[in-house]
């Protein structure tokens, strides 16, 4: 492998010369259901290919569900180069497959035999895990797992200097601050859904959503208001309901390319767009509802009040990771907000009484939007592909001192 500089979380991604070829970099993504497993993959993917100049390939079983995220990807090509990276279709032989020397595989998911075998000890192999708040995640990121002549390495996301932190491109936050701070932007925005800007009482709500029975009461609380509440639903699990609630409601009016009123809130649903463009969607709005893990990071990038919907596990461990994101988030917060917000976040995630969760949420919205900036500002600290590059580092170090010693 080419020697990389050491490259510190503070620092600018030292971009990588040109004269010595570039890092390989294998990135394995088995498509589960929804859009995290892919979004994860594709997002580094592509900052570890254009911020940091590294050859990346990355295999993906669902092509369908990469096209959603890319739709300028074809799902019917074995291979092809999109943003810098060459995707290629997890799924035919690997028999001539020379593998990369970085081997990440997201969300333990398990690499081919062949690949496997083809690997050397040369190689630096890293397990990509979920993201959690929970405290036990510092004890286990970097942990080694000794596969044969082969070490797997734990690599945790997380929202402490000793987990991997979070994905944040490096730009990601001036673009955000650009936007906020120009209207022609934030007007092209709405154009680009198909609306005149809002005017500046409306709240304006993202609701990126699974199923969910709360929903109802959530839309009386918006329908009974008292300001206008302009909700924009990509599409996605929750229309059925969302269709259901209105064609049920008495006094709703619905209006061209699928948007339906009743009472202080509009409804629209939007198409699902490439995954460069979502960001947009969160910035533009004062409230996000996010879900999963990767639109759940993005909505703390925003900087806005956010409800996070986390991905139901049958072990209901899912509740265990929840409170650990609270107790983090809400330790500053002022007793009514302590309240307001884990009360929304439960009854949205336990399909209860959302609507009336909704009122308290409200009242504290500012307290909450003070809450998000201090979040997001201490969390930039902690950037996944630099933590990233920097382990690969010292792994390469680490495997160099043993083959000298
Ligand atoms: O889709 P998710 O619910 O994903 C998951 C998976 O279910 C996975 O198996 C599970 O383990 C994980 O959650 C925790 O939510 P997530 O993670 O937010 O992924 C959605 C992706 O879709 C994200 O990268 C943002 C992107 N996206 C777009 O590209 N365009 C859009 O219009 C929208 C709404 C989202």
């Amino acid at each position: 492998m080419r020697a990389m500089e050491k490259i510190h979380p503070e620092s600018m991604p030292v971009p990588l010369s040109f004269d010595t070829p570039a890092v390989s970099c294998d990135i394995f993504c088995n498509v589960i259901d929804n859009y995290g497993d892919i979004g994860v993959s594709w997002r580094l993917a592509r900052q570890l290919a254009n911020e940091f100049g590294l050859e990346v390939r990355l295999w993906v079983d669902d092509l369908v569900s990469f096209v959603k995220l890319c739709p300028d990807a074809d799902a019917a090509l074995q291979s092809q180069h999109r943003r810098g990276v060459e995707v290629r279709l997890w799924g035919a032989s690997f028999a001539d497959v020379q593998p990369a020397q970085v081997v990440i595989d997201a969300f333990g998911c398990a690499l081919p035999q062949a690949y496997l075998a083809a690997m050397s000890a040369a190689s630096v192999w890293i397990n990509l895990e979920y993201l959690s708040a929970e405290n036990w995640v510092e004890g286990c990121h970097k942990l080694p797992s000794p596969r044969g002549n082969l070490t797997r390495y734990f690599f945790f996301p997380g929202f402490t200097k000793k987990t991997g932190g979070l994905l944040l491109e490096c730009d990601l936050l001036a673009r955000r601050d650009a936007f906020l701070s120009d209207s022609l932007q934030q007007k092209d925005f709405w154009e680009s859904v198909g609306m005149a800007m809002p005017s500046a009482d409306t709240l304006k709500i993202s609701l990126f959503a699974y199923e969910n029975a709360a929903l109802a009461g959530l839309f009386d609380a918006w329908a009974n208001a008292r300001q206008r509440v302009l909700c924009l639903v990509p599409e996605g699990r929750i229309l059925p309901q969302l269709k259901t609630y209105f064609a049920t409601s008495p006094l709703t009016q619905t209006g061209e390319g699928g948007s339906y009123t009743r009472g202080m809130l509009t409804v629209r649903v939007l198409p699902f767009v490439a995954q460069e463009d979502y960001d947009a969607l969160l910035w533009a709005c004062d409230v996000n509802f996010v879900r999963g893990e990767d639109s759940c990071v993005r909505a703390q990038w925003a900087e806005k009040p956010f409800i996070w919907q986390i991905y139901p596990q049958h072990d209901a461990v899912h509740w265990q990771k929840l409170q650990a994101f609270l107790n983090r988030y809400d330790a500053p917060l002022s007793s009514a907000a302590r309240h307001a917000l884990p009360d929304l976040w439960r009854a949205w995630n336990d399909e209860g009484d959302a609507g009336q969760a909704w009122n308290a949420f409200a009242d504290v919205l500012d307290e909450l939007n003070v809450r998000a900036r201090t979040w997001a500002d201490a969390l930039a600290e902690n950037t996944l592909a630099l933590y990233l590059l920097d382990f690969i580092q010292e792994i390469g170090i680490i495997r160099a001192l043993k083959i000298e010693g």
